[in-house]
């Protein structure tokens, strides 16, 4: 071999031995707990797999919805020429962060007749959580540690969001698994005892995984203690609409606090509601003291979403622009909705059923029906939810909560006869 050679291929080895070492120090991290499920039910090969893993709403017949409201306004988007790919503002389409604002806050919001709320849009429900634990983390006055406190249980990827941005995840007491329901109490002494100014993430409604929300009265309770101590409230509401099958009705408790004149903000999302998944649709409201604060506020939430996905995706916001703008196509978007949150129901009770009067199923069964929303939280045990996984095919997250949604007329019986026998340790 010629020096110049040996030369490149000594260079060569070298690189090569650099590149197999770069990454020796990475873990492997385990997969998503949710989203790992999705990919198990697509790779099985079962003609009777379920899949009751990731929130998304399928029809009678396991297929995803594109709601019919949402093709009317694809269609107005395809027939408009004028639209343009240009980018949007950093905060978002106005015109969508104006009417996502007021339908959470209500038409009639107080704080927002004040100017007294910032808007943000963004990448749907877990950008707005990113977004906003970001913001406090930079900007929130913590008096001690960067701390949040989450519901025990919560949705799998809260403390992964907080813990990002250098904010400890912290755990209130929230369910009780002997009533399969609020742990009224324990809640309220983690409000009291919690160092004031404390932030406390709150599900707005169709608590996930649980399925529990607070009754209107234990709401009131719950706010009373936060303005006493100053907690700050961060809502996470990604299923408004999916709990009572009413707008207006699952945003009673945000609208509720904000009248109060509680500290907090609300991350939205549109994913659920109107089947946008995809589109990434969201929104981030943070309710200010004044409308000068609220002003600063967006400046600095200008500056963050610069850096980090410099404006948001239009696609999905001018869907849900022309619906939340069109009162006709927002009557259309309620009677779709309704149909959704009525199916579920519907699912909820014939599973409740077929437990208690046909299969006589070991235990209590009444919070099927009684729990709300998209999820409902079994109370059956983690080797129970395996069982069903690996013997039945049926897929959902170990901690047994199930995606009401991925049953219908089809699959129920076949699940409801596997849960039994999961239950009494047949399976
Ligand atoms: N907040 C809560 C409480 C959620 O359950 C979810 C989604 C989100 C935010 C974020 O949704 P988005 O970003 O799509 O708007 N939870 C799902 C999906 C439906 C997921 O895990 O991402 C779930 O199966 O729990």
């Amino acid at each position: 071999m010629t020096d110049r050679l040996k030369q490149i291929y000594s260079q060569l080895s070298s690189s090569f031995k650099m590149s197999s070492e770069l990454w020796q120090n990475v873990p492997l991290a385990p997969p998503d707990s949710i989203f790992k499920l999705t990919a198990a039910y697509k790779a099985d090969t079962y003609d009777k797999k379920v899949n009751l893993g990731v929130g998304a709403y399928r029809d009678d017949n396991d297929k995803p919805w594109v709601l019919p409201v949402v093709r009317k306004a694809e269609e107005i988007i395809l027939n408009t020429p004028a639209l343009d790919h240009e980018y949007l503002p950093i905060t978002g389409l106005p015109e969508f962060t104006v009417a996502a604002a007021k339908l959470i806050l209500g038409p009639d919001s107080r704080a927002i007749a004040e100017g007294r709320v910032t808007t943000v849009q963004t990448i749907s429900g877990t950008g707005a959580n990113h977004l906003g634990a970001l913001f406090l983390s930079r900007f929130y006055s913590w008096t001690g540690n960067k701390e949040v406190y989450l519901s025990d249980p919560t949705w799998a990827n809260h403390p992964a969001i907080f813990n990002n941005v250098g904010i400890n995840p912290l755990y209130y007491p929230y369910y009780d698994p002997k009533t399969i329901g609020l742990n009224f109490d324990g809640f309220l002494s983690s409000l009291k005892s919690a160092p004031s100014g404390s932030v406390f993430l709150i599900h707005a409604c169709a608590h996930n995984p649980t399925g529990v929300d607070p009754t209107r009265e234990q709401w009131g309770k719950i706010a009373e203690i936060m303005l006493e101590k100053g907690h700050y409230g961060f809502f996470d509401c990604a299923y408004q609409g999916f709990a009572s099958g009413d707008l207006d009705n699952d945003a009673w408790a945000v609208r509720f606090f904000v009248e109060k004149g509680v500290n907090m903000l609300v991350c939205q999302s549109f994913a659920k509601n109107a089947g946008l998944y995809g589109e990434r649709v969201g929104a981030l409201h943070i309710v200010s003291p004044s409308k000068e604060a609220a002003e600063r506020v967006k400046s600095q939430l200008s500056v963050l979403q610069r850096s980090e996905i410099s404006n948001p995706p239009t696609y999905g916001a001018r869907i849900v622009t022309l619906i939340l703008n069109d009162p006709a196509l927002f009557e259309e978007w309620k009677r779709d909705i309704s149909t959704m949150a009525g199916r579920i129901i519907n699912m909820r009770k014939e599973l409740h059923k077929i437990l208690t009067e046909e299969l006589h199923t070991p235990g209590n069964w009444d919070h099927i029906v009684n729990q709300i929303g998209m999820f409902s939280f079994t109370g059956i045990n983690p080797e129970q939810s395996k069982a069903l996984t690996e013997k039945a095919h049926i897929y959902l997250t170990t901690n047994g909560r199930i995606s009401m949604t991925g049953l219908n007329h089809n699959n129920i019986r076949y699940f409801a006869t596997s849960l039994d026998a999961a239950v009494r340790g047949t399976l």
